[in-house]
């Protein structure tokens, strides 16, 4: 598809709950979409950067600039094949792979609505539904978490992901696990923790956890393979995962038993496809993440969900849960099944709803060919 424009949009999406981790609390998830334009088709991607560079190095200010000064000059006015031929475009740019991803991802979606067809299919997904989890962050008290826990459970998400942080964590943790004896339940340390907390970490090997998330640093595969052979809690990655061969690595060491993928994270939905595919060749299982995107962003991903190694519960929770008013829909539902329907509309299966774009928006810029 020739590329013809890229329009960027800022957001400021105001969340209907403060979502807290160890690494701060949001009230309002900034982010930035994408609109790519070319041979009469659009596609539509979201980029997960954050306000500021907590979760990972990207902002929403890096993303805006390396959008604007380095991806689209390489991209308009081009003939671009797919995500390898614009991998093969953008080859210099290191890092910056949430950046890359919103357009990745908006190509995709480009391609698929031209083609007449949903993404599952261009992807080879095999799933009609996945199953649906809910993070959590954290909360006053483990009162206050059992009963925001048992609002969710009630609801019918099929697993409970609690935040933590060191000196919120065994309590909070122990006072779900009391009240709710059956439930999947699993840990989200965003990288809190160190080594020399191993034995702290291995108290929560008594609450039969599905797993124990990013518990030490977000660059580190080496220290998680050590704690790793310490628990018997599995440990997934998330923040760590940042490439194929990242993924390759942390499989070799034994760093983990499941991988969180998040296309954003990773760069898109080529290589989060990639991870998938290393993962199933080594029978670990991967589930799709969540980083409180908009209607597009979890369209996005629910398409990815659909691939056949996505066999546990992702962090993709109905759209009413995070904003008042989104700004695609038709809105995500949790099916009575506790489940995510796979929509099979062209493209992501969101449309965009154009108003309530603009009203959330807060910097606008048009990018065309003559731009550069
Ligand atoms: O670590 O998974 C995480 C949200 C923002 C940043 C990091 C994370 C999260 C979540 C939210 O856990 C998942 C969701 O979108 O519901
Ligand atoms: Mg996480």
């Amino acid at each position: 598809m020739r590329i013809e424009e890229l329009e960027l949009f800022q957001l400021a999406m105001p969340l209907v709950n403060p979502f807290t981790t160890s690494f701060g609390t949001e009230t309002t998830r900034p982010c930035i979409i994408v609109r790519l334009a070319g041979e009469g088709a659009e596609g539509w991607g979201e980029c997960v950067a954050g306000e500021g560079p907590w979760y990972s190095s990207e902002t929403v200010g890096t993303a805006w600039q390396v959008i604007t000064d380095y991806v689209s000059p390489a991209l308009l006015g081009q003939e671009v094949g797919g995500a390898e031929d614009l991998w093969a475009r953008l080859a210099r740019i290191r890092g910056h792979r949430m950046a890359i991803a919103a357009v990745e991802q908006a190509l995709w979606d480009a391609t698929a609505r031209a083609a007449g067809k949903p993404l599952n299919a261009l992807l080879g997904g095999t799933r009609s539904e996945t199953p649906s989890g809910v993070s959590l962050g954290i909360q006053a008290s483990p009162e206050k978490l059992v009963e925001v826990a048992r609002r969710h459970i009630e609801q019918g998400y099929q697993r409970i992901k609690l935040k933590i942080a060191p000196g919120r964590d065994i309590p909070f943790v122990a006072a779900v696990r009391e009240q709710f004896p059956d439930m999947l339940l699993s840990v989200d340390a965003n990288s809190a923790y160190t080594l020399a907390d191993t034995e702290h970490l291995r108290k929560l090997d008594a609450f039969n956890l599905l797993m124990i998330e990013q518990p030490l640093a977000d660059d580190d595969i080496v220290d998680h393979a050590t704690l790793q052979r310490e628990l018997k809690t599995a440990i997934c990655l998330d923040e760590a995962i940042r490439t194929p061969d990242d993924a390759r690595h942390a499989l070799a060491l034994g760093s983990c038993r499941i991988i969180n993928i998040k296309p954003g994270r990773v760069g898109g939905l080529l290589r989060s496809k990639q991870i998938h595919d290393l993962c199933q060749a080594a029978d670990v299982p991967v589930w799709c993440g969540g980083m409180l995107e908009t209607n597009i962003g979890r369209a996005t991903n629910i398409q990815l969900a659909s691939l056949p190694n996505f066999r546990l519960p992702s962090d993709i929770s109905a759209s009413a849960r995070y904003f008042h008013e989104d700004i695609a829909g038709p809105s995500f539902v949790l099916s009575s099944r506790g489940t995510m329907d796979v929509r099979q509309q062209p493209g992501i299966g969101v449309e965009i709803d154009k108003q309530a774009l603009e009203r959330v928006t807060t910097r606008r810029s048009l990018l065309t060919g003559s731009h550069v």
